[in-house]
């Protein structure tokens, strides 16, 4: 049997997907309030410079905090995306017709469907965001506004007209580097009565697009059925033609989305806030890091010339090391306080790497130094033999620091969103609760690799 997105249960014991679900937007709410304490301890001018950045985790913050989930409908022109939403929203909402171009923008309306049944009440508000026809918008607008809306939305819905061409494939391969799940919704089949969606899964072309898709994610609408004529006979004997129109069959889109919503709204709400957070937290690390660019310069050089100095100088060995180590290590703790970015466990192994790095070379040139000068000392030039050896130390202390100095750099900006309550930590924490058949179980390796990436 195919599992359907309405067959998960929680086993006995473990909680609930509800409250995982409530958590999980707790959590990130937690968290973004926690990269907007960060900038307000920011100098004043860099956060009048992330203006921006602030207005995106504000807008974020309040998504959370409103439980909003953001469907958008994607598609070509004349496929019926507004037909379909308004078939969910069940009123007439946005502009439908035959002529290109109905919907020149994107426009939203919030959802409430008519749910009765307890058991499926929906803990989320649904926003409907239609938008225009992928082949509508020129060029590199196009390929802009279609990835911004699809990386704004929690899912995306495509929607075709009958079997999908292999340019919809393609638009759709597009679409999926968004990142976000995808439900196929094969429209206007009431003028198409021998599809059928396992036949067309069958026949997805990429292999990409097949890890993603499942069967069930290809549903078959009708959101405004052609009218059909009916001949209408008068009881003085007289018949007439007359146009009836179809009430439009979208069940098996809003039962899906309805269980999908229940089962992973929450996961999808928080996991996608979490994403798009952690992008502007790494957008206000590259800042900080521009803004304090002349400064830790200066820094990295002070330290560098500093330890190269006292290394040079300084007769014994064992000295050397322990003032290569401690200079190495105030170097980054001056950084660290430099920046004010939190700290975290991700990636400090490479930052202790470079300082082994740097004290290995310094260990090697002290002990080559020492049976250089034991030798040349026999042959009476001791004295040059030790101010070269002296020079040469200070100049490996000198790289290294400032080759620790740069990693101390990558280390903090790379990594800041994996804090304890970093955005990455929270979103990979998502990633962990994810159980099959859940549609967005299906991106978990590739969202990973991604998160991982940053
Ligand atoms: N036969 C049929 N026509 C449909 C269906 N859905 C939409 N249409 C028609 O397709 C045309 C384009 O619909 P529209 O929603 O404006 O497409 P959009 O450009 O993708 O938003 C309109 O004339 C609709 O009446 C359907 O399920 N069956
Ligand atoms: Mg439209």
């Amino acid at each position: 049997m195919v599992p359907t997105h309405s067959s998960l249960t929680s086993a006995p014991g473990t909680q609930s997907p509800g409250h995982k679900q409530g958590d999980h937007i707790q959590r990130a709410r937690v968290s973004i309030k926690q990269v907007l304490k960060q900038v307000e301890s920011l100098p004043l001018p860099l956060q009048a410079e992330l203006q921006t950045e602030l207005g995106i985790l504000s807008g974020l913050d309040l998504k959370l905090n409103q439980r909003l989930l953001q469907i958008a409908a994607f598609g070509f022109v004349s496929r019926g995306k507004s037909a379909v939403l308004n078939a969910l929203f069940a009123e007439p909402i946005f502009p439908v017709g035959p002529l290109n171009g109905e919907t020149q923008w994107p426009r939203s309306v919030r959802w409430s469907p008519g749910v009765t049944d307890q058991e499926i009440k929906l803990p989320l508000q649904i926003e409907l965001i239609d938008t225009p026809g992928l082949d509508e918008i020129e060029g590199q607008g196009r390929a802009q506004m279609a990835q911004e809306i699809a990386h704004t939305a929690d899912l995306i819905l495509f929607i075709v007209a009958g079997p999908p061409t292999s340019l919809e494939w393609e638009a759709l391969k597009d679409l999926r580097q968004a990142g976000r799940p995808l439900l196929v919704v094969v429209n206007k089949a009431d003028l198409y009565p021998e599809l059928d969606a396992a036949k067309i899964y069958d026949r997805l072309p990429d292999q990409a697009l097949r890890k993603i898709l499942a069967p069930q994610d290809i549903l078959l609408t009708s959101a405004a059925p052609t009218p059909v004529e009916v001949r209408v006979e008068w009881p003085d004997g007289r018949t007439t033609t007359d146009w009836e129109s179809l009430p439009a069959n979208i069940n098996s889109l809003k039962t899906t989305l309805l269980n999908l919503i229940h089962q992973e709204g929450g996961f999808l709400v928080a996991l996608n806030t979490l994403l798009q957070a952690q992008r502007v937290e790494r957008e206000i690390a590259n800042q900080v890091q521009r803004y304090h660019s002349q400064a830790s310069k200066t820094c990295i050089w002070q330290y560098a010339r500093l330890k190269a100095a006292l290394i040079a100088v300084c007769p014994l060995g064992f000295i050397d090391i322990g003032v290569n180590i401690f200079a190495d290590l105030l170097l980054i703790g001056t950084l660290v306080k430099l920046y004010q970015l939190p700290t975290h466990r991700h990636q400090v192994n490479q930052l202790w790497g470079k300082m082994l790095i740097s004290l290995l070379g310094l260990v090697l040139v002290e002990v080559s130094g020492y049976l250089f000068f034991d030798i040349t000392d026999v042959l009476a030039v001791g004295l040059f033999s030790w101010m070269s050896t002296g020079i040469l130390q200070g100049c490996v202390g000198l790289y290294g620091s400032i080759q620790v100095g740069k990693q101390t750099q990558t280390y903090l900006v790379t990594g800041c969103t994996w804090g304890p309550l970093g955005p990455s930590t929270m979103a990979r924490n998502i990633l962990d609760d994810l159980k099959s058949p859940m549609i967005l179980y299906r991106l978990r390796q590739e969202l990973f690799e991604k998160l991982n990436k940053l």
